[in-house]
């Protein structure tokens, strides 16, 4: 265990809800109760909270293991759980989004508005032959189309993957051929860090390295830089769209109509394309966005920073929230742009009350310091969130103090991009908040900590994280690779599904997260595998051997840190300093700007084992400024001496 986690484990602060916070709590102790009494009943009325065309009366088939069906028999439509649900129940006015361009441009949109806008994109969807089923590909940055397009194919029975919009043409060429999309839908451009980045040139480079399935390319104008233009395959969104009915019925799916595709890294190099359905999914995203963020609907203003391209940006920017009727924040570009008091001045704007964010963003905003939001007027916060990696206490304290005021709860959540929505989690008003710990499962969800045969670690121990019980947000699967599926997640322990994180539960039963157990790296609150950093290094020219490790960074959790032996001939041509940096360029070209390394060393050698596995754990040590630990399996015991000499 590091020094980091040692020390969260020595943190015994406890935060118990305010008795005005708990007085108009939405989330009450009778859910816990309820759940435990009977569990696939507490979740049937959850679901019975959504619309249905059609009700279901079986909850939960499991007598296929590890694929599971909830609410089998029942049809619904998601988007109209999202829209017309809400119009039709008086509240079309409200706004829906309250989008903010980097650039400062501005738009609110009302739940009456998004409606319409979906009807229209779903028509024009129609129109380009896509059918219930058919996949779409979303390359978007964050402005109102991405979620009208997410909402548009729920609307028509389609299923949508969307890429993250920083991905590499290599990568997004590789989903698109997965998945096999009819459609792209993308843009000219979007604005990060005060500039325009083109999309459209990277979809073009994608399709340019042949994708057959591919028939159209819609592209919304956002920056209106020059694009390249196919004739036939190409389509303005603004110009068809305003060709198309406005009308549009949304028609009843199966509760197991696929609803989207989202990739995530695995331990072997290939992304695996994590598959969520319709009515279990998206019970659990608005049951846990509503109880977790104590959301009031009607005077409730919330902010989610993640992008629409991981999970977080599906179920709690997109589904959550847009289900439980919510008004929000979406937000196009950085936290510093063009000041590094963005953020907080858009929360003073819009009077945000609730933030949904990362540790790592927290963690960098404490770097630059809280004069910086104190400028700003904050005190409409009322509950604050964090996800994507374990948060230190000093963060958690930090987040609660400088932006919360001192006094609000700030909840951890722990769930992954498979789990599709929150499955660890206080619930403020309720729960006595503890700094950096996730604390609890929420009301409905069975899990465990386990040793590496299956059986539960008694008292403290750490051990492996599993879930003993399916959950209605649950993936139903790998596309396309139904072995992986079961490999993966199921063969390790048989009936419970293994997670790949570490946990511990300290004296009060609380759980700590440890951190992953497998080859994943977490940069950022993004999933990067080790394999997949490894196969694009070796992958360029002047590679003969490439190990990556992720190690401790203080802003982004962990950092990709590499290890490369170059090819004899390139040796003499090139220092090391420079061979480091085009390898670093060739990653972040080839996979994208998130796993550029944060250092390339290069090496003559690298720790091995006997049976030729490279021994990272070793180069982690290396890595993170520790001694070196046991080296005795090393084929070669000299080698961590001669690799050390020539990185320090
Ligand atoms: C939602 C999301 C999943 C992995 C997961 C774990 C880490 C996420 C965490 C956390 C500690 C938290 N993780 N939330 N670790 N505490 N609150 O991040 O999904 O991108 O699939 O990543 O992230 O290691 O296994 P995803």
């Amino acid at each position: 265990m590091n020094a980091q986690i040692d020390h969260n484990l020595e943190e015994i602060r406890r935060f118990r809800p305010s008795p005005e916070f708990a007085a108009q709590s939405v989330a009450q102790e009778s859910l816990y109760t309820d759940a435990a009494d009977d569990r696939l009943g507490f979740w049937a009325d959850r679901a019975r909270e959504l619309h249905w065309h059609k009700p279901f009366t079986k909850t939960l088939d499991w007598t296929n293991p590890p694929f599971a069906t909830w609410f089998e028999d029942g049809e619904l439509n998601v988007a109209y759980n999202c829209l017309d649900r809400h119009v039709l129940a008086g509240h079309g006015d409200r706004i829906a989004i309250h989008w903010e361009g980097e650039p400062g441009d501005s738009r609110d949109i009302s739940y009456a508005e998004l409606t319409a806008e979906v009807k229209r994109a779903a028509n024009l969807l129609t129109s380009l032959g896509i059918e219930a089923g058919d996949r779409v590909a979303i390359y978007l940055p964050m402005i109102p189309e991405a979620v009208v397009a997410m909402l548009a194919i729920a609307r028509i029975g389609a299923v949508h993957s969307v890429v993250f919009g920083g991905f590499s043409p290599d990568s997004l060429h590789s989903r698109i051929l997965d998945a096999e999309a009819k459609l792209v839908i993308t843009a000219d451009g979007g604005y990060r860090k005060g500039r325009a980045f083109g999309l459209k040139d990277t979809v073009d480079a994608a399709l340019g390295k042949g994708a057959p399935s591919v028939a159209h390319v819609l592209v919304v104008k956002r920056t209106g830089n020059d694009v390249a233009w196919e004739d036939g395959r190409d389509l303005w969104w603004g110009d068809e769209i305003a060709q198309v009915d406005a009308d549009h019925e949304a028609k009843a799916f199966p509760a197991e109509q696929p609803l989207f595709i989202l990739y995530t890294s695995g331990t072997t190099g290939k992304p695996k394309g994590i598959l969520h359905t319709s009515g279990g999914y998206l019970t659990q995203a608005a049951f846990t966005h509503r109880n977790v963020f104590d959301l009031h609907p009607e005077s409730d203003v919330y902010w989610c920073t993640a992008d629409v391209g991981w999970i977080t940006g599906h179920s709690y920017v997109v589904y959550g929230p847009l289900a439980n009727g919510a008004t929000q924040v979406l937000y196009e570009g950085t936290p510093d742009t063009p000041h590094p008091g963005r953020w907080w001045e858009i929360i003073e704007k819009y009077k945000v009350s609730i933030l949904y964010t990362a540790p790592t963003a927290i963690r960098s905003f404490m770097k630059v310091g809280r004069q910086i939001p104190q400028k700003y007027n904050l005190r409409s916060l009322r509950v604050l969130g964090s996800v994507g990696e374990p948060i230190n206490p000093e963060a958690w304290i930090w987040y609660r103090h400088v932006i919360g005021g001192g006094s609000i709860p700030v909840v951890d959540t722990w769930w992954q991009t498979e789990t599709g929505g929150i499955m660890i989690s206080a619930l403020p008003g309720i729960t006595d908040l503890k700094p950096g710990s996730a604390q609890i499962p929420i009301p409905g969800i069975s899990l465990d900590i386990v040793t590496d045969e299956g059986e539960s670690v008694s008292g403290t121990d750490g051990g492996l994280l599993v879930i003993t019980e399916p959950w209605p947000a649950m993936l139903r699967g790998i596309w396309g690779d139904p072995e992986r599926f079961k490999e993966t997640y199921w063969e390790k322990f048989g009936d419970k599904y293994f997670a790949g994180d570490g946990a511990r539960r300290d004296e009060d039963g609380d759980i700590w997260l440890l951190g992953r157990v497998d080859d994943v790296m977490n940069v950022s609150g993004h999933r990067l595998s080790t394999a997949e950093i490894e196969s694009s290094l070796v992958a360029h020219d002047m590679t003969a051997e490439a190990a990556v490790v992720g190690a401790a960074d203080e802003t982004t959790g962990q950092a990709v840190v590499a290890f490369v032996i170059l090819k004899e001939r390139q040796t003499v041509s090139m220092t090391n300093e420079e061979a480091s940096e085009q390898l670093r360029a060739h990653v972040a070209r080839q996979i994208g700007a998130i796993a550029r390394p944060r250092q390339v060393f290069i090496v003559n050698e690298l720790p091995k084992t006997r049976s030729g596995k490279i021994m990272r754990r070793l180069l982690r040590d290396l890595a993170e400024g520790r001694e070196i630990g046991d080296t005795t399996t090393l084929a070669d015991t000299a080698v961590m001496q001669s690799i050390t000499d020539q990185v320090r």
